[in-house]
């Protein structure tokens, strides 16, 4: 059984949806990071570094498994489950080329600039270089968004499921998207699917 422990940032969300949809059978652990319980001895029993997402599965390979990090997360589900992943190495690669743009480049970007234009005292340069870089990534969504229904092939994968975490989180922070159509139809597309609601409601 899998036990993730997650909550409503870009990166819990990610996993979350990724759970629900893979069909594996898991117990939801939510974890309020307002509240701190992100740093209760219960949860760093489970992530000694005391960050959201997290996962434990008891019935792997190797007897059990403690993961953090909502990439490695993702590709995890996704093998485990057979499912969310294309076949084959190329459009595999691919997906998680984008699993990983969400991670590193987008999410950063746009949370680096968030922090940085809450700070008052924050250098004014720094929050505009953060602002145009996660513009300029958004970008590179709409252009693929323009002709395709989905970032690899034309299902439903874990390269959907990672950036629309970020894109979720970005719109619920105010992130004017309306500059991005094709982001948001596919993020209407995304939503109306039965197992992404589920998640987000969790
Ligand atoms: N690179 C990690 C980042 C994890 C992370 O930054 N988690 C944040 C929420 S999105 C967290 O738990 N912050 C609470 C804290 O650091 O106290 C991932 O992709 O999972």
């Amino acid at each position: 059984m899998i036990d993730l422990y997650s909550g409503s940032t870009s990166n819990g969300v990610r996993t979350t949806i990724a759970v629900v949809e893979s069909g594996l059978p898991y117990r939801f652990h939510r974890i309020d990071l307002s509240k701190g319980e992100q740093r209760t001895p219960a949860f760093l029993a489970v992530n000694p570094i005391g960050q959201i997402p997290a996962l434990v599965d008891d019935d792997c390979e190797g007897g059990r498994l403690a993961l953090a990090q909502s990439a490695a997360i993702l590709i995890y589900i996704a093998e485990k489950s057979g499912t969310l992943l294309p076949r084959g190495a190329a459009a595999k690669a691919e997906a998680i080329q984008w699993v990983m743009f969400a991670a590193s480049d987008l999410g950063p970007a746009f949370s680096a600039g968030m922090m940085l234009g809450s700070d008052k005292e924050a250098n004014a340069t720094a929050i505009q270089t953060m602002r145009n870089r996660a513009t300029a990534l958004l970008g590179q969504l709409e252009t693929r968004l323009a002709t395709a229904s989905h970032l690899v092939g034309d299902a439903f994968t874990i390269a959907d499921i990672a950036v629309y975490g970020n894109a979720w989180r970005m719109r619920g922070a105010g992130f004017d998207l309306s500059g991005f159509p094709n982001l948001l139809r596919w993020m209407a597309g995304i939503e109306s699917r039965p197992g992404v609601a589920k998640a987000l409601a969790l």
